[in-house]
C-alpha cells in the first residue's frame, strides 16, 4: 500500500477515503508511526503550505484536520495494543487560545503506547486550569501543546502560575508543538522539549529516570 495515496486524501481533505486508507493500511500491518509519519503528518504539513500560500482557507484546514481526526480514530487502539512497561502519570493539553489538537493526540498515542496513564485536559486550557490540574492530581509531567505563535505566551503564564501556586517542583514540565523549540523550552523554565509524539515518549521517560 501507498503512503502517498493516504497524504493526498488529507491533502484534499477527503475523510472517508483517509478512513479507508488508514484501515487498508492497519490491515496490512503497516506500523503506526509509519501511517503517522509517512501519510498523515506530511498532508498537514502540505496544507499547511498551501494555508500559507493563500491556496487553501480555514474550510481546507478544518476537513483535512476531519480527515486525519478520524484516521487517529482507527491507529489509537492499535498503540494500546503493544504491551509496555507502567512509566507513570502525564496531564497534557493545549494552551489557553489555540485549539489545535491533532499534534497532541499524536503524542498522548504513543505516551500511553509507551506505558503511561494519560490524563487530556482538551484544547484552551487556560493557566489557571492547568495549575488546578497540577494541583489536585499526582503528576509525573505536565505537557503543554502551542502550535500558534500568538498563544505560545500562554505556556510561559502557565509556568508562571505553576510557580506562584507552589507546584512548579511537583511536575517535570514539557512543550511542543510546531512552532516551539528546545531553545525556547529552556528560556521560558521548561524542563523538556520534544519535537514528536516518538521523541515526547523518549523525553518523558528520561525525565523521570526511566529510560
Ligand atoms: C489542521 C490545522 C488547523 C485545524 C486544527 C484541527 C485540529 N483538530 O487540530 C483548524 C482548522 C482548527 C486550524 C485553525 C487555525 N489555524 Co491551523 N493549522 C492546521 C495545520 C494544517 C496542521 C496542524 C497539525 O495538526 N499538524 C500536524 C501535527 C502532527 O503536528 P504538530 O501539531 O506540530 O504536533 C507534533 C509536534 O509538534 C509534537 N507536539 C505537539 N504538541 C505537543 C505537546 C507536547 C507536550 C510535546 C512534547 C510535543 C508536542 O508532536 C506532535 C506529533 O508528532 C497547521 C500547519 C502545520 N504545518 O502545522 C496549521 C497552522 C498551525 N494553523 C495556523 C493558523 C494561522 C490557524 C488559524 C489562526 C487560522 C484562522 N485564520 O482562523 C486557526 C486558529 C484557531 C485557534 N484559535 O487555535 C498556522 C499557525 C501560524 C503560527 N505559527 O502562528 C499554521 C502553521 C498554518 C500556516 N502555515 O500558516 N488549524
Amino acid at each position: 500500500m501507498n503512503l502517498e495515496e493516504l497524504s493526498r486524501a488529507v491533502v484534499a481533505g477527503d475523510v472517508d477515503t483517509a478512513e479507508e486508507l488508514t484501515k487498508e493500511a492497519i490491515a496490512s500491518r503497516i506500523p503506526v508511526a509509519d501511517i503517522l509519519s509517512a501519510g498523515l503528518v506530511p498532508g498537514l504539513r502540505q496544507v499547511g503550505e498551501l494555508f500559507e500560500k493563500g491556496e487553501y482557507y480555514l474550510p481546507e484546514l478544518i476537513v483535512s484536520g476531519d480527515a486525519v481526526a478520524r484516521a487517529l480514530d482507527y491507529l489509537e487502539p492499535m498503540m494500546g495494543k503493544e504491551g509496555a512497561s507502567y512509566m507513570g502519570r502525564y496531564l497534557i493539553g493545549t494552551v489557553q487560545g489555540d485549539v489545535h489538537d491533532l499534534g497532541k493526540s499524536i503524542v498522548i498515542m504513543m505516551l500511553r503506547g509507551n506505558g503511561w496513564e494519560v490524563t487530556d485536559l482538551g484544547v484552551d486550557i487556560s493557566p489557571e486550569e492547568f495549575c488546578s490540574a497540577v494541583s489536585a492530581g499526582d503528576y509525573h509531567v505536565v505537557g503543554m501543546s502551542s502550535l500558534l505563535t500568538m498563544t505560545m505566551v500562554n505556556a510561559v503564564k502557565t509556568i508562571e502560575a505553576l510557580k506562584a501556586a507552589g507546584v512548579r517542583d511537583k511536575v517535570k514540565v514539557m512543550v511542543g508543538g510546531a512552532p516551539t523549540t528546545a531553545e525556547w523550552a529552556a528560556q521560558i523554565g521548561a524542563d523538556a522539549h520534544a519535537k514528536d509524539g516518538p521523541m515526547a515518549a523518549i523525553v518523558a521517560a528520561e525525565l523521570i529516570g526511566k529510560s
